[in-house]
């Protein structure tokens, strides 16, 4: 089971849902539930959103068929931000494309983890709608990250892909430029929909899978594991929380273990797709932002 963002008319304001085989549950309306949209219920303590989530009166909410439904991403009053150089992979990449490689060295080893602030609600893109590439970069990257869903108590409710599409031109060029390469229009994607922790047995070994098709034909394809995360997934939650609150929880990208080789970059009209075992794929076409 898992929550979503919908609406049965693309214009309408995004409602809470609980998406399942059959179709999407408007969690928004059950007035008693207090849970119209995802801040609600990351404002609640895991085991008041888990017990009133254990007592929803599915017989009495309208059920959508699937067709009939627009997904949104699943963010509304949350902050996403973003940890970096958690896989081997992503430090020798960043090495690779940087002036100042050892940065990247460093803080791959060091007891503080990268954690950058990614955007807002108004910067992310929904499942199916276009992610942008910055005009002024000539080296970009879609960046395929299993994504935490964090409540407002620091609790880890649940998991949804993320696409934290970044600048490697402009970060490369100057690590001080990274909020530039990392924070512009369309800079992010999440979704399809927020997978409770509970479902995920082990969301230290999950695979993660990107795939880019450019002209209908595979441009791309990689693919990594969770359990190649150099660090657990609360210390980075952790960190996050440290002299922070954030009262309708956030959004913590965890980083990415797939890079496409240097000289492969994502044009306009090129397809992203990213898929997590156990929480779905999340597809964004990609377009350039003037
Ligand atoms: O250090 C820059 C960002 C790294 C990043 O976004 C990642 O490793 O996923
Ligand atoms: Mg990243």
């Amino acid at each position: 089971m898992a929550l979503c963002h919908f609406s049965t008319d693309d214009t309408a304001t995004p409602r809470l849902g609980w998406t399942d085989t059959g179709g999407v549950y408007d969690l928004a309306a059950w007035a008693e539930g207090g849970m119209r949209s995802l801040g609600d219920a990351l404002a609640l303590p895991l085991d008041e959103m888990t017990r009133r989530l254990g007592a929803v009166p599915f017989e009495t909410l309208p059920r959508h068929p699937h067709a009939n439904v627009t997904l949104h991403a699943p963010i509304d009053r949350q902050e996403v931000w973003a940890c970096g150089v958690t896989y081997l992979r992503s430090r020798d990449a960043r090495m690779e494309e940087s002036t100042e490689e050892s940065v990247y060295d460093r803080v791959y080893a060091a007891d503080r983890p990268e954690i950058f602030f990614k955007g807002t609600a108004s910067r992310v893109a929904a499942p199916g709608k276009p992610v942008a590439i910055r005009a002024d970069s000539d080296w970009n990257v879609p960046e395929p990250e299993l994504t935490l869903v964090v409540n407002a108590a620091g609790e880890i409710v649940g998991y949804t892909a993320g696409n934290d599409m970044s600048s490697r031109s402009i970060e490369g060029e100057n690590p001080l430029y990274l909020p530039q390469a990392k924070v512009y229009r369309d800079a992010c994607a999440l979704g399809p929909a927020v997978v409770l922790a509970t479902e995920i047995a082990d969301a230290t070994d999950l695979g993660i899978s990107l795939r880019i098709e450019r002209d209908g034909a595979e441009a791309f394809a990689g693919e990594t594991r969770t359990s190649q995360i150099a660090r657990p997934l609360a210390q980075l939650v952790e960190y996050l929380f440290r002299s922070q609150d954030f009262p309708h929880g956030v959004i913590v990208l965890t980083g990415t273990g797939i890079v496409p080789p240097s000289e492969f970059t994502l044009h306009a009209g090129d397809v992203v797709s990213i898929t997590i075992d156990g929480i779905g794929t999340l597809t964004n076409p990609v377009y350039v932002a003037e």
